[in-house]
C-alpha cells in the first residue's frame, strides 16, 4: 500500500468512526423530541397524575380506544389466606370491558389514591402494527380502601401505543395480571424522631462521580451491642458527621460519638462499616470503609467508666490505606478462628470511567485481610485470587455449598458480579460461570438467604430498576457498543441484539437466584416477582411478620430531574 492510499484508508476510518456517531446524536435528538419525550410525558405523568385526581374524562382522553380485553372483575380469589395482609389476585374471567368501566373499578377500590404510577417495562420499537408499538407496562396505584385498609393495587397489561395527530395514545390494553394486597393496620410505624435519631447523612468531602452528573457517596450503617448491655447500638457513617448513636433499651438513643471516641470531624469519606470482634474480646470492634482518606479500623477498649472508647487501630493494624472502598464485609475465611476483612471497591471515579462500562474491569482491586490473630492483618487477596477488579458496591459472605467453608458474592455497577467458591485451603475458586450466579447488573448489594427453606443459601442482587429503560432499546439510542462495531459501517442486526442484551441486563432490575443444592443457581427473579424494587440500593433478607418465610427488605431511590416520574 502506498503513502497516499494509506492516508485515505486513514480517513476513511476517521469518518467511519466519526460521521456515523454524530448523524445517530442528531437523530437521537429528534427521537428524543418527537417520541421519548412525549411518550413520557403522557403515560408516566399525565396516566398517573389524572387517576390520583380521579377525573375519568382526562384519563380515557389519552386512550384512543373504548373497550380493552384481558382481566375482568369477578373470578378474584384470596392468596395466601394465612398471612396478615390480604392478598387478592384476578386470574379466572377475562373478556372485554370499557376503558371507562375498568377505571371507575379501580377508582371504587380506592376512595382515596396517595400515589399512582405507570411503568413502563418495555416498548416492542420493532414489532410496529396497525394499532402501533406493542408494549408491556405495569400500573401501580397505592391508597386507602373504604374500610381503612391501606391498599396497593398491580395491574399488568399489554397495551399498543400510537401517535394520533400528534400526541401519542393507547390504542389497545389488554389486563394480563391484576393483584391487590391490603391490611388494615400498619406493622410498621415510623419511629425515627421519637427514637431520638437525628443524623443527616453528610458527605461533603466525596469525590464527585462524574459520569453520573457530579454525584456523590452514598451512606452506609452498622448495628452491635458495643457496649454489652443487651440492647443493638448504631453507626452511621458520613463527612464530616459520623455519628455512634447509644440504645438507651427503652426505644431512644442518644448520640454517644464524642464519648466513645468517634472522631468529629469524621478523618475520610466514610461509605460502609461494619462491627467485628476482630480480637476475640468479646467487644465489638468497628470497621469504617471509605472513598477517600482511608479505611478505619478502631479497637473497642473498655473506658475508666466502663463505657467503650474506640481507638484508631488502623495503622498498628497494617490496614491498607485502600481508597475508592464501598463496604466491608466479615468472616473467618480461613476457620482459624479471628474474623478476616474483604473489602469491595469501586474505580476511581473522579478521574477514570468504568470502561467499558457495560463490563468494566478497570476499578480498584477488592481486598482480603487475613486476621494474624495478634491485632494485625495481612493483604493476602493475591494468594487467595479474590481481586476482583468490577466497579465493586456490594459483597456478602455465604457459604453456598454448605462445606463448612464461607464463600464470596460480589456485586458490580458497569459489569458482572462474581462468585467466589471457597476451596478451604486460602485460596478461591472464581465459580461465576459455572454456577450460573454470574450477571450483568447495576449491582448496589447482595443478600444472602434461604429463602424457600431447602437448606441451600440463596440469594439476591439488588440493582437498579430504570423506569425510562425502554427508551434505551429505541433503534435511535446511541448504542453502548464498542466503538470497533461501527467501523463496519452498517449497524447489524447481531450489533443491535448484543447492544440490547446490554441494556435489558443494566436496567432489568434485582436478581434472586435460587440454589439448586448442586453447585448451580437458577435465576428466578421474574417469577418471584422481586426484579422491580425500583432504583434499588442495599437489601437485606428478614422475616417481618415472624411466619417463618423469609421477606426481603429493598431500599430504593435516586436523585432526579423536577419531574420524579422517570425513578
Ligand atoms: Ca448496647
Ligand atoms: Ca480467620
Ligand atoms: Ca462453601
Ligand atoms: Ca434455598
Amino acid at each position: 500500500m502506498d503513502r497516499s492510499a494509506r492516508r485515505a484508508l486513514g480517513v476513511a476510518v476517521l469518518v467511519a468512526l466519526v460521521a456515523p456517531a454524530a448523524v445517530r446524536a442528531d437523530r437521537w435528538e429528534t427521537t428524543r423530541q418527537t417520541v421519548i419525550d412525549p411518550i413520557n410525558s403522557e403515560f408516566h405523568r399525565h396516566l398517573p397524575a389524572h387517576i390520583k385526581s380521579r377525573d375519568l374524562d382526562q384519563i380515557l382522553s389519552l386512550y384512543v380506544t373504548d373497550t380493552g380485553s384481558g382481566l375482568l372483575w369477578d373470578g378474584s380469589r384470596a392468596i395466601y389466606p394465612q398471612q396478615e395482609e390480604e392478598m387478592v389476585r384476578w386470574q379466572e374471567s377475562t373478556g372485554r370491558e370499557s376503558i371507562r368501566d375498568r377505571y371507575q373499578r379501580i377508582l371504587d377500590l380506592f376512595p382515596t389514591v396517595d400515589k399512582a404510577e405507570l411503568r413502563i417495562h418495555r416498548i416492542y420499537w420493532d414489532a410496529a402494527d396497525a394499532e402501533g408499538y406493542p408494549a408491556d407496562v405495569h400500573l401501580i396505584v397505592r391508597g386507602t380502601r373504604a374500610d381503612g385498609s391501606a391498599a396497593q393495587l398491580d395491574q399488568r397489561m399489554h397495551i399498543h401505543i400510537a401517535q394520533r395527530s400528534k400526541d401519542w395514545r393507547i390504542t389497545a390494553e389488554e389486563v394480563t395480571a391484576r393483584e391487590m394486597v391490603s391490611r388494615r393496620e400498619p406493622r410498621f410505624a415510623l419511629a425515627t424522631e421519637e427514637a431520638g435519631i437525628r443524623n443527616t447523612h453528610t458527605n461533603a468531602g466525596s469525590p464527585i462521580f462524574r459520569m453520573i452528573g457530579g454525584t456523590t457517596s452514598s451512606a452506609g450503617t452498622a448495628v452491635a451491642d458495643a457496649d454489652g448491655d443487651g440492647c443493638e447500638d448504631l453507626f452511621l457513617p458520613g463527612d464530616p458527621t459520623a455519628v455512634l448513636y447509644k440504645n438507651g433499651c427503652n426505644g431512644t438513643f442518644t448520640d454517644v460519638t464524642a464519648q466513645w471516641g468517634i472522631p468529629h470531624p469524621f478523618p475520610a469519606v466514610a461509605t460502609g462499616a461494619v462491627f467485628f470482634d476482630y480480637d476475640n474480646d468479646g467487644r465489638p470492634d468497628l470497621f469504617v470503609a471509605a472513598i477517600k482518606g482511608g479505611n478505619r479500623l478502631f479497637h473497642n477498649v473498655p473506658g475508666s467508666d466502663g463505657a467503650p472508647r474506640f481507638v484508631d487501630a488502623t495503622v498498628e493494624a497494617g490496614i491498607p490505606e485502600g481508597d475508592w472502598s464501598s463496604m466491608a464485609t466479615v468472616a473467618d475465611y480461613d476457620r482459624d478462628g479471628f474474623l478476616d476483612v474483604y473489602i469491595v471497591r469501586m474505580g476511581n471515579h473522579e478521574k477514570t470511567s468504568p470502561k467499558p462500562n457495560y463490563e468494566a474491569n478497570n476499578g480498584l482491586p477488592n481486598q482480603l485481610l487475613h486476621n494474624n490473630h495478634d491485632g494485625t492483618f495481612t493483604d493476602v487477596t493475591g494468594q487467595a485470587h479474590v481481586g476482583d477488579r468490577g466497579w465493586g458496591l456490594a459483597g456478602a459472605w455465604g457459604d453456598y455449598d454448605n462445606d463448612g467453608w464461607p464463600d464470596l458474592y460480589v456485586a458490580n455497577e458497569f459489569g458482572f458480579s462474581v462468585l467466589y467458591r471457597n476451596r478451604g485451603d486460602g485460596t478461591f475458586e472464581d465459580v461465576s460461570a459455572k454456577s450460573g450466579a454470574r450477571i450483568r447488573i447495576a449491582g448496589m448489594g447482595v443478600a444472602w438467604g434461604d429463602y424457600d427453606g431447602d437448606g441451600n443459601l440463596d440469594v439476591y442482587v439488588s440493582a437498579m430498576y430504570a423506569n425510562s429503560r425502554w427508551a434505551l432499546f429505541h433503534p435511535d439510542f446511541p448504542v453502548p457498543a464498542p466503538w470497533y462495531f461501527r467501523l463496519l459501517g452498517v449497524f447489524t442486526s447481531e450489533v443491535k441484539r448484543r447492544s440490547d442484551q446490554i441494556i435489558e441486563d443494566q436496567t432489568r432490575g434485582s436478581t434472586l437466584f435460587h440454589n439448586n443444592g448442586n453447585g448451580t443457581f437458577t435465576d428466578v427473579s421474574s417469577q418471584a416477582g422481586v426484579s422491580d424494587a425500583q432504583w434499588g440500593w442495599g437489601a437485606e433478607f428478614l422475616d417481618y411478620d415472624n411466619d417463618g418465610q423469609l421477606d426481603i427488605f429493598a431500599e430504593n431511590g435516586f436523585v432526579t430531574g423536577e419531574l420524579p416520574d422517570d425513578i
